[in-house]
This record gives structure tokens, C-alpha cells and sequence, in this order.
């Protein structure tokens, strides 16, 4: 049995971790932790007391948020989707904490009155006020990318995998505004195992 056991269903942000596992070749164990009460047991609890996932148990040792699970464990790899020098490694974490504290919540709001709720409930202000939100911050990405295949240079690293899987949901989104962030985009979801991370969520 593998010793790496990653919590939770793929249409969750665990779908970012599944990406890296699968990018990175690891065996793993799926535990499929959903929004059901599984993820309030006293047993999941002993795994992440926030009650969420995705988590990671790999032997002893537990994880969560999904973005410092991705970079924990293409380091632990020795994988070359973790940068080696020092200013690489602070830019991959520059842009996973962009994608988490300045991209997440508005993508999830704009796709949540866009897509995922039911016609009904959704709210066009709230969607559109999220779009206003993201412009300015789509278009600096814009600018960082331009000239590049990926954010670090011409190779794929967690830094892209970590913002690209942040930015799933807008996949569906008009892009044309911000070209390099598009053809960045797709080139990601290219990879195949970004495709066999969405086959188990879509
Ligand atoms: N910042 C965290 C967010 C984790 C999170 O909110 N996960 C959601 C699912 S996508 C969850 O488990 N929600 C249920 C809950 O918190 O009770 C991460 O990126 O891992």
C-alpha cells in the first residue's frame, strides 16, 4: 500500500493535488473525502481539524492547503517541477500566493454566478464585480508572461501547475483580453496529466 494518501474528492481543490501526483508519477491512496459529513468524522479529524480538503497523510506526517501540498511534494520528489535556485523557489511561491490570496476567491465567486449554481441563484453583479476584481491582477499576469512559455522561463514548474489548477474555472471564461495568460493557460491543461486529473472531476 502506498504511504502517500491524499484526502479528498477530485471536484474539489484536491483536484490540484491530484494534478501533481499524477504529474509527478507518485502512487498514492484517493481517500474520497466529499462535503457529505465525511469530512467531519472524528476520524477525518484527526487528519485535518479544519474539517477540509484537500490533506495529505504521507506515513506520519499530515498536510494541508492544497498549494503547499503540490510544493512539498514535487520538492520531496526531486523533481525538476521544483525549481532549483533560490530566486526560482521564491518566485514559485510568489505566484502560488497570488493565485491563493489574490485569484481564488473572486474565480469561485464569478464561476459560482456564472456556471456552478443553479440559474436561479446565481447573482450577474456578484460575477461581474468579480471579473473587475480579477482584470487588473489578470493583466500583471499578462505582462509576466509575455515572451514565455511558463512562468519560470521555457519549463513547466509547480509554480504553473499551482496557478494554473487555481485558475481551473476559468477555463470557461473569455480570455481575450489577456492573450499570454490564455495560451499559458492551455498550454498547461495540455499536459497529460492535467487531463487525467479533469477526467476524474468533469
Ligand atoms: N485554502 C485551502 C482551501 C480548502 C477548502 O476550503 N476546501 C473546501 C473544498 S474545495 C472544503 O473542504 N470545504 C469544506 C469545509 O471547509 O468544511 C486549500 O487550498 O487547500
Amino acid at each position: 500500500m502506498p504511504d502517500l494518501k491524499i484526502y479528498g474528492v477530485a471536484r474539489s481543490r484536491a483536484f490540484r493535488v491530484l494534478w501533481a501526483a499524477k504529474e509527478l508519477g507518485l502512487e498514492y491512496d484517493h481517500v474520497q473525502i466529499g462535503f457529505d459529513g465525511s469530512n467531519k468524522t472524528p476520524e477525518f479529524l484527526a487528519v485535518n481539524p479544519l474539517g477540509s480538503v484537500p490533506v495529505i497523510a504521507d506515513g506520519d506526517f499530515k498536510l494541508f492547503e492544497s498549494l503547499a501540498i503540490n510544493m512539498y511534494l514535487a520538492k520531496r520528489a526531486g523533481s525538476t517541477l521544483y525549481p532549483a535556485a533560490l530566486e526560482d523557489e521564491a518566485r514559485t511561491w510568489q505566484w502560488s500566493l497570488f493565485g491563493a490570496t489574490e485569484l481564488d476567491f473572486p474565480i469561485l465567486d464569478w464561476a459560482r454566478n456564472t456556471t456552478v449554481l443553479p440559474p436561479e441563484k446565481r447573482d450577474p453583479a456578484v460575477a461581474a464585480k468579480a471579473l473587475a476584481t480579477l482584470a487588473p491582477k489578470l493583466a500583471a499576469l499578462d505582462k509576466a508572461l509575455a515572451g514565455r512559455s511558463y512562468l519560470l522561463g521555457e519549463q513547466f514548474t509547480v509554480a504553473d501547475l499551482n496557478l494554473a489548477s487555481v485558475m481551473y474555472r476559468l477555463l470557461w471564461a473569455d480570455l481575450g483580453a489577456t492573450p499570454a495568460v490564455k495560451g499559458w493557460l492551455d498550454r498547461c491543461y495540455d499536459r497529460p496529466a492535467a487531463k487525467e486529473a479533469r477526467a476524474m472531476r468533469e
